[in-house]
Order: structure tokens, then C-alpha cells, then sequence
């Protein structure tokens, strides 16, 4: 399609100071609108913005008992003048509207590398993220993003910054670590994705994951990238992470 085409999607991401898409689960949506080759816009959205920016789209709150009532990923679709919130429900409608390519939502396997993913990285990742996170936020959502993040863990952001512990835990995933890489090299007999030839959902979020890292800070992407099959994917999915914005 061409670049200039009327969009069809218009995409809520979070902002940073650098306009570039940074949140894991919007680079998931992300990647399956350029994958897809769906014409979209971005509206970048400071975290204290948010909320009302969402509510006032018509969206209703997230279910019970989540963390934010309101978040990003959200989409209007234009033509229908549909508008959605929650990545897993805007991956069914993209891929419903837009099945070509297709892009598999779920599957066995990429059920468990997922699960697994997020059991063995998922709080080592975490901490080596949310306390650089809000070097790239703006003074506003700085300020937002450290009143919640610090009320939901109980202490300053910077109390997570130890170099030689972070190594550590780092160090003491590797064997874990290279075993979920493994399973992602399943089907790499066929090609470099989970399943094999053609990118599924499991391949954007693991991407898309390593991505936001990335636009965060090299050097933790660096810890995740140098294991096999994390690194297949990232490498495979980059013609997709072209546009960022
Ligand atoms: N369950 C949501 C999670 C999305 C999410 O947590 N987004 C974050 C940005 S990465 C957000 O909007 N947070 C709102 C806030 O912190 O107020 C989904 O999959 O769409």
C-alpha cells in the first residue's frame, strides 16, 4: 500500500521524549499492522493522559481487577468507526478484518514459550526496565510514572539499580534462558519462527518485547538478544520494525 493512503487504523501508543513506539505490548499490535501492511496513524499518549484520553474515546474500562482502567494499545477503525482497548482483543479484530497475511493468534507451542518466557525473564526484565523506563519519559509523565509505579512497589525506582545484583540474577537465568530459546528454534528447520516459515502473534510479542527493551536501553536488550531463538526472532521480525511511529 502506499505510504500516503488514507489510514484505516489510527493506534494509541504511549509517548516518550523520542516518538518512538516503546510499550512491549503496543509493538505487538504494532507489528502486526506493518506486518499486515495496514495503513494506521499514530497518536502518542503521556502516560497522565492516559485515562482520560481513552474514557474519552467512548472506551469502557478494563475488567475487574486490573492493574489500569484505562491503557494503551487502543485503536479507532476508521471505516467502521470502531474503537477497541486490550492488545489481545485488537490482535482478534485485525486479524478478522485484515486475515491477509495471516498472522496465528495462538498455538500450542507458542503457548508455552510464552508462559515460559514470562516465568523465567518476566521479573529479572522487569526490574532491569521500569526504573530506566522513565529516562525516556517527559517531566509529566516522569512524574506520573514514579507516584504509581513507586506506590505499587514500595520503594524509590532508583532502589532497583544495582549493577552487581542485576549481573547476578542475569547470570543465574542463562541455562533457563537458553532452554525457552531452544523451544522458539523448534520449527527452524522451516524457517526462523515459532512456527516456523511465517511470523504468529507468539513471534511479535517476543519481538516486540526485545524491542521495547531496546528502546529503553541497549545494554539490557543486549542481555536477552545473545540467546538463540530470542535472537532468530528479533532478527526475523525486523522488517516489520521499521516504522516506529
Ligand atoms: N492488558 C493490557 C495491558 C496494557 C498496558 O499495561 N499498557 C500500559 C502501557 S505499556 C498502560 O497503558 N498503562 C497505563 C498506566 O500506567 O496508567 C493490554 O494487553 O492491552
Amino acid at each position: 500500500m502506499a505510504a500516503n493512503t488514507e489510514p484505516e487504523i489510527v493506534l494509541y501508543d504511549l509517548a516518550s521524549i523520542n516518538n518512538v513506539c516503546f510499550s512491549p505490548v503496543v509493538w505487538r499490535i504494532r507489528l502486526m499492522l506493518n506486518y499486515k501492511n495496514i495503513p494506521y496513524r499514530t497518536v502518542f499518549v503521556e502516560f497522565p493522559d492516559i485515562e482520560p484520553t481513552i474514557k474519552g474515546l467512548g472506551i469502557g474500562e478494563s475488567a475487574a481487577g486490573s492493574k489500569h482502567k484505562y491503557t494503551v494499545p487502543a485503536i479507532q477503525h476508521v471505516p467502521t468507526d470502531t474503537y477497541l482497548m486490550e492488545s489481545a482483543s485488537i490482535a482478534e479484530f485485525l486479524e478478522s478484518t485484515y486475515p491477509n497475511p495471516p498472522v496465528p493468534l495462538t498455538s500450542e507451542l507458542g503457548r508455552e514459550i510464552e508462559s515460559q518466557a514470562r516465568a523465567v525473564v518476566g521479573t529479572t526484565f522487569a526490574i532491569s526496565i521500569i526504573p530506566r523506563e522513565v529516562n525516556i519519559l517527559s517531566p509529566r509523565a516522569q512524574e506520573y510514572f514514579r507516584r504509581t509505579r513507586e506506590a505499587l512497589l514500595g520503594h524509590r525506582l532508583e532502589d532497583m539499580l544495582d549493577t552487581a545484583k542485576e549481573d547476578q540474577s542475569w547470570d543465574a537465568l542463562a541455562d533457563e534462558i537458553s532452554a525457552v530459546g531452544e523451544l522458539m528454534r523448534t520449527n527452524n528447520a522451516d524457517g526462523p519462527f515459532v512456527l516456523g516459515a511465517q511470523p504468529s502473534y507468539t513471534d511479535f510479542f517476543i519481538a516486540g518485547s526485545l524491542q521495547s527493551s531496546r528502546m529503553v536501553d541497549e545494554d539490557v536488550f543486549q542481555r536477552i538478544f545473545k540467546y538463540p531463538g530470542f535472537r532468530d526472532i528479533y532478527e526475523a521480525c525486523v522488517p516489520y520494525m521499521e516504522r516506529k511511529d
